[in-house]
Formats: C-alpha cells, structure tokens, sequence
C-alpha cells in the first residue's frame, strides 16, 4: 500500500479510495486587491500554497483518484445564507473589486486561473464553512467508493479545519498537506496543523505534498 511519512505516523491509502479535495481556492479569497484583502489580510500568507497546489494537482491528475474542488458562496437573494452569518458578514453580496462578494456566478466566487478544475473535476458550492454541511459531498465520496480524503486549500483553521472535522466525524481518513493548506495568520496556520495530528491523529494526518507526489508518482 502506497505510505506517506506523515505526523502522526505513516498515513496508508490506496488508489482506489482516495480522493483530493481542494477547498475554496477561490479569488474572493487570494487575490490582490480583493474581498480577503481589503478584511486587512495578508493573502500572501494564502498564495504561498499555489505552487505546491499546481504541483500536487498534475501529479494527482495522472491518476485515476477523483478530484473535488469546492467554493464557498451563496445564491444572488442570499436565501442559503443564515441571518446570523451575515451579521458577522454584512460584505457578503455587496459589490466588491471582483463582482459581488461570495456570490456564485460572480468572478471573484470561481476558483483562481492557476488551479481551474478540469471538465472531469466535481466541483462543489457549499453555504457552509464545512464542506459536508447542505452539500452532496457525502453522497458523491459514497458514490464513488471513497474512505480516505486528502484535505488542501483555505483557510487552514475555518473551512479546512471544518471539513476534516466534518469528515473525521463520518469515518473518512484525512491528509492534511500542510504546504498546500494557508491560513492568513501564521499562528492560527501552525496551531491548525498541531491539532490535526495530535493525540494520535484526532482528526487525521499531516504531511508535505512532495512526500505524496513521491507516493502517487510511483
Ligand atoms: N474558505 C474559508 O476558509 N472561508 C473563510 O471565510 N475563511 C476565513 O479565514 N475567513
């Protein structure tokens, strides 16, 4: 079985089973100028895992594995999104620098050109941080025989954090790629991967992506 030196211990998956997910690589959240930046953010912090993302993304291609990208947005009437998340998120479909902010359909919504899903790649809108929550995810992983999930993209501690937890929680086995997951605070980005793998793996694994390429490349 393919093996990945990873904390807490070698992580096992096979080709089979496993499938790469890429969280809400999204230019409302990582480009110059837009929605992530003008929150004062530094989206340097989350453009570091572009490089390590296109690698990973054309080794994982010349395999059979699925992968699913997803986005985190909401319809235009802002009905999939709760009065409470917009309290704390009053921007959320006002006119930002690249269409209306966290809204599906507009420019900044869609995922960054570097990292454009292929014909043959699910791609997955989710209202929620987590990936599962009032999505088909499960259904499509079930669908496709899936037990073991490789976790990469933004932000490590909100929607990548939600998601292994949402995950770990239905018995799937996660991978978190720390060079391929950012946080836009380096504290919260350490912090995040420590809890990952702690306590003998709580919510899962975390490697280096070229350890994996390493792996799948064989
Ligand atoms: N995708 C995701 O993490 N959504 C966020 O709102 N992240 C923040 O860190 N704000």
């Amino acid at each position: 079985m393919p093996t990945v030196d990873a904390q807490p211990g070698p992580f096992e998956f096979d080709l089979d089973t496993t499938a790469l997910l890429v969280i809400d690589m999204q230019r409302d959240f990582l480009l110059p100028g837009g929605f992530g930046e003008s929150l004062g953010n530094d989206v340097a912090q989350l453009r570091r895992t572009i490089g390590p993302l296109r690698r990973l993304l054309e080794a994982w291609r010349a395999t059979s594995m699925p992968i699913i990208h997803t986005r985190e947005g909401h319809k235009p009437d802002l009905s999939d999104c709760p009065p409470a998340k917009l309290r704390r998120g009053p921007m959320i479909g006002q006119p930002g620098t690249f269409g209306k902010i966290l809204i599906q359909g507009e420019y900044g919504h869609d995922i960054i050109d570097e990292l454009q899903p292929l014909e043959n790649e699910v791609v997955v809108d989710k209202p929620g941080k987590g990936a599962f929550y009032a999505t088909d995810l499960e259904e499509i992983l079930t669908k496709d025989g899936i037990e073991r999930l490789v976790v990469t993209g933004v932000t490590t501690e909100v929607c990548v954090h939600t998601t292994v937890r949402e995950a770990n929680d239905r018995g799937y086995e996660c991978l978190v790629l720390a060079d391929c997951v950012g946080s836009y605070f380096p504290e919260f980005q350490q912090a995040g991967l420590k809890m990952i793998a702690a306590q003998g793996g709580i919510f899962g694994w975390v490697a280096e992506s070229p350890a994996l390429i390493e792996e799948i490349a064989r």
